[in-house]
């Protein structure tokens, strides 16, 4: 590198001093201007270049001597709102100034890229892996790889069922969201009077820990209520799958819904657009409770209006706590095997103050703009 900045300067010394030899006096002062001009952009390459070998050689200094942490990320993909905050999250934590060359790859929903991404980190002999699978089961073959390499795997968000060989996993209890769901609507309906509940629910990608949690929980309440879930079907976690299926329920059952549950906020947008097009009203003041998962900004923006009555946090902000897994790792301490990741249920109107869920009393938050405003996604 430092032989291509020598070369640079003799380049701009031989431009300069040829300009200089060959023109008239007056020429020869605009040469000599020319030259200092042409000197001075050498200058300013050789500096930009020096700053770039600086960086390179402290980056291979660091990777020498093992500062730089590698961190191969294999996440789910870009489907929604919250998946954009997780990618962001993990982007901000693992960067170059935090000490990490994080090799990140969006597997695009597809399980078998997703198994493919977690063996190119072991072909680079990362130090490092995180995993968010895309489903909870065919990962013990890979793990077991990642295992006989001595890569530490931490898996984040939703869960892996078929294996325990990975370190720590880091996220959310999406069962006890799907619960809270369905204590908040049973105290709901019990406040506006509403005795019948005929539920549609658009389910979160098939085979997803997050659509299985939450779709076991609200079921849990809805059996013991003796509630009517008329249908379920998946949108695959999408604002078009949510739409899709909503326009579905729209014409299969017309007029004998008074329920939809989303599980996240991408298909409660999509919904809302379906029953709009359909012609029916929903949210606090319309003839459809709407009820959303994740909390991202715009789906509480939503709520703070009125058009989703409830939403049920899932925390997108896993990487902090991920980091201190790998930090404990790195002091040769065993971190702790469950993490979980801090939640809030948000309403539209103050009629159901708390929820009990699992024993636990749980605040329902009424939605602000300060509220949102202050939100990190
Ligand atoms: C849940 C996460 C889900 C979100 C969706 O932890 O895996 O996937 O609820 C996302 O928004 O697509």
């Amino acid at each position: 590198m430092k032989r291509k900045i020598v070369s640079v300067l003799v380049c701009a010394a031989m431009v300069a001093t040829m300009a200089v030899g060959c023109g008239s006096s007056s020429d020869t002062a605009d040469t000599s201007a020319d030259a200092a001009a042409t000197e001075d952009a050498a200058d300013d390459a050789a500096a930009t270049e020096d700053a770039a070998a600086d960086d390179a050689a402290a980056a291979d200094d660091a990777a020498a001597t093992g500062d730089v942490i590698t961190v191969g990320f294999a996440q789910v993909g870009h489907e929604s709102d919250w998946r954009t905050a997780s990618t962001q999250s993990c982007q901000d934590v693992f960067s170059a100034e935090n000490g990490y060359d994080l090799q990140f790859v969006d597997c695009d929903n597809d399980s078998a890229v997703q198994l493919e991404a977690v063996r190119g980190f072991i072909e680079q002999d990362v130090d490092y892996i995180i995993i968010d699978p895309i489903v909870s089961t065919g990962w013990d073959t890979v793990l077991t790889e990642c295992e006989d390499a001595g890569i530490p795997v931490i898996v984040i968000d939703r869960t892996i069922d078929d294996s325990d060989k990975y370190v720590s996993w880091v996220g959310s209890e999406f069962k006890t969201e799907g619960l809270a769901a369905g204590e908040w609507l049973k105290a709901y309906a019990e406040a506006k009077g509403i005795t019948e509940l005929n539920i549609l629910v658009i389910e979160g990608s098939t085979g997803a820990s997050a659509t299985i949690g939450r779709t076991d929980g609200f079921k849990e309440i809805a059996d013991r209520e003796g509630w009517n879930i008329i249908d379920s079907q998946t949108g695959d976690f999408t604002q078009e799958g949510g739409q899709t299926v909503m326009e579905s329920y729209c014409k299969s059952y017309e007029g004998q819904f008074n329920v939809v549950i989303c599980q996240n906020d991408n298909e409660a947008f999509g919904a809302m657009d379906a029953m709009t097009a359909a012609g029916v009203s929903y949210g606090v003041d319309g003839d459809v409770i709407l009820v959303s998962f994740d909390g991202c900004r715009t789906a509480l923006d939503y709520c703070l209006a009125g058009d989703i009555n409830a939403v049920f946090e899932c925390n997108p902000m896993a990487a902090p706590m991920v980091e201190e897994v790998i930090q404990a790792l790195e002091a040769g301490e065993t971190p702790e095997a469950e993490i979980y990741v801090e939640e809030s249920c948000f309403a539209n109107e103050d009629i159901v103050p708390t929820i009990e869920v699992n024993g636990e009393s749980k605040e329902m938050t009424v939605v602000t703009q300060e509220l949102i405003d202050a939100r990190p996604f």
